[in-house]
């Protein structure tokens, strides 16, 4: 009769293991759970990899293992980032980190069809999820739309003061989606080793007046976030 190899033994207990563990805690090192399942540290290694192979775990060299947090898929309804974040049963929340106003570059300019030079509100701003990061956004609005926008506090949602102080609803949107990998700052930010994959998403959200209102661009862990897209033949 075949038995199955130990590391899958080993893997199928984590497995148990990660199903009462909160995202984002460490399991014990290599050498504790060798000692704990008595096999070779050898064996405990295939098995994390096993699990990081299939993203259920996640390590940080110099830090250890840590559970993966289920990914979230983002369906293709038009929604905010906190609209996404509720209807998964996480917490949104934001920190602000950069506000000012700017003279739209080139790229802006285009994504907006403004003129070049004209000015444009800069919000960047980390999107977090029951308080772990998601994304990283930035956030280009032309400046007349959104009087005094700076002034507000921007660290709930973006699409909530467009609605509720200047009557601006985003109700479609053009899309594209591109992979990256994340280094430095961004990475940081994130909580994500150097050179971790992401997904880039630029959003240039149009109101029921066919107004560009916003070019966003937001970075997201690619461990912790997809998108789902339906199509259908005509
Ligand atoms: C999403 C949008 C972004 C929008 C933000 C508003 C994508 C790719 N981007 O992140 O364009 O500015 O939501 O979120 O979906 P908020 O209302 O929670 O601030």
């Amino acid at each position: 009769m075949a038995t199955t190899p130990k590391y899958l033994q080993i893997r199928e207990r984590l497995m148990e293991r990660l199903t009462t563990m909160t995202a984002e805690t460490a399991l014990p090192q290599e050498r504790e759970l060798a000692d704990e399942f008595e096999v070779s540290r050898a064996t405990v290694r295939q098995a994390l990899q096993s699990l990081s192979d299939d993203g259920l775990i996640y390590s940080i060299r110099g830090k250890g293992t840590f559970a993966a947090a289920d990914r979230i898929s983002k369906g293709d309804s038009l929604s905010s980032f906190s609209e996404d974040m509720r209807g998964r049963g996480l917490i949104p929340s934001s920190r602000v980190l950069t506000t000012e106003e700017r003279e739209s570059t080139p790229t802006v300019a285009r994504a907006l069809e403004l003129e070049p030079g004209s000015p444009v509100y800069y919000v960047e701003r980390l999107r977090l999820a029951d308080g772990f990061p998601m994304a990283l956004e930035e956030l280009y609005l032309p400046a007349n739309l959104f009087p005094k926008l700076l002034t507000l506090d921007l660290s709930s949602s973006i699409y909530g003061v467009m609605g509720e102080r200047y009557r601006i609803k985003v109700t479609a949107a053009r899309q594209r989606i591109t992979a990256l990998n994340v280094s430095g700052r961004t990475a940081d930010l994130l909580g994500v080793p150097a050179r971790s994959a992401a997904l880039s998403v630029a959003r240039e959200g149009i109101d029921a007046r066919g107004r560009l209102v916003e070019h966003a661009v937001s970075v997201y862990r690619s461990d912790r976030y997809d998108f789902e897209l339906s199509t259908r033949r005509l």
